[in-house]
């Protein structure tokens, strides 16, 4: 079982208008503060945020209370003019976390009013996550002979098929810069790495290397997913033939 929290700048569009049309740079700002905000608060308590849009994020709460996410939104209400909502969820699988969590916020299942928070919580399951850190090999190679402009469309081309294909795995893609990419895995996305991987060097000449994390909490299975991925390039850089998928 996964449990997510999503949140959301409420009422974002209409505070955006008042600010003029001169504001394109205070949003910029805004939303990079509040994201090193977000991220310092729940990686405080084991946590990751993955950052959606700039005015969404997903975080994998496993571990976490309503009491924590109270605490949370205290400290943000501190911080920042704007305000946010949390809508919380759990399931067998990320993309059911998500649609869980989806779920209380339309038909307004309030866990704590004052503070904006929606969903459901439930501490009576086991809480698990698994993270794929999917990277991209030798991408320095191809800065020979694309732009960097080109090696970013690139990117987010790539960005797109994994998000496609690992929904289909009820799964949730992110995209963490440079040419780093972590899932939210379910059990079937796990199994089905090494295939995909496959397709992308068949199709597109595209070699990717794949550290997995399994864990309690988003934080450790992060860690985890990251050192599997840097065992790969271990592997690599001493001469051995490596493995696209190490899993921890
Ligand atoms: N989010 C994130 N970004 C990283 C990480 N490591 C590297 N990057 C970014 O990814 C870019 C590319 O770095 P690498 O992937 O190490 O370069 P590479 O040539 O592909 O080398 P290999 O991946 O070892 O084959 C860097 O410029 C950073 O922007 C990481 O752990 N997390
Ligand atoms: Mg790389």
């Amino acid at each position: 079982m996964i449990q997510l929290s999503i949140l959301k700048i409420t009422e974002y569009g209409p505070w955006t208008l008042t600010l003029g049309s001169d504001r394109e740079h205070e949003l910029q700002m805004l939303q990079a503060s509040l994201y090193k905000q977000v991220q310092q608060l729940f990686s405080a308590k084991n946590c990751l945020v993955f950052l959606n849009r700039s005015d969404e994020f997903f975080v994998v709460s496993n571990g976490l209370t309503l009491e924590d996410h109270v605490e949370i939104q205290k400290s943000l209400k501190k911080l920042f003019k704007i305000t946010l909502t949390i809508s919380i969820g759990y399931g067998n699988t990320p993309f059911e976390a998500n649609l869980k969590a989806y779920d209380g916020k339309q038909n307004n299942v309030i866990l704590n009013e004052e503070h904006d928070i929606f969903g459901f919580i439930e501490n009576k399951f086991e809480f698990n996550v698994s993270i794929m850190h999917l990277d991209v090999d030798n991408l320095e190679s191809k800065r020979n002979n694309n732009s960097p402009y080109e090696i970013s469309l690139q990117i987010f081309e790539l960005y797109s098929k994994i998000g496609r294909y690992f929904i289909e795995k009820n799964s949730l893609t992110f995209f963490m810069g440079g040419d780093n990419y972590m899932v939210v895995a379910s059990d079937d996305a796990k199994n089905s790495v090494q295939n995909f991987i496959n397709i992308i060097k068949n199709d597109h000449n595209i070699s990717l290397n794949c550290g997995i994390g399994n864990a309690k909490t988003s934080r450790d299975a992060v860690k985890l997913a990251t050192k599997s991925l840097d065992t790969i390039r271990e592997i690599r850089d001493s001469g051995k033939q490596k493995p696209d998928v190490y899993e921890l």
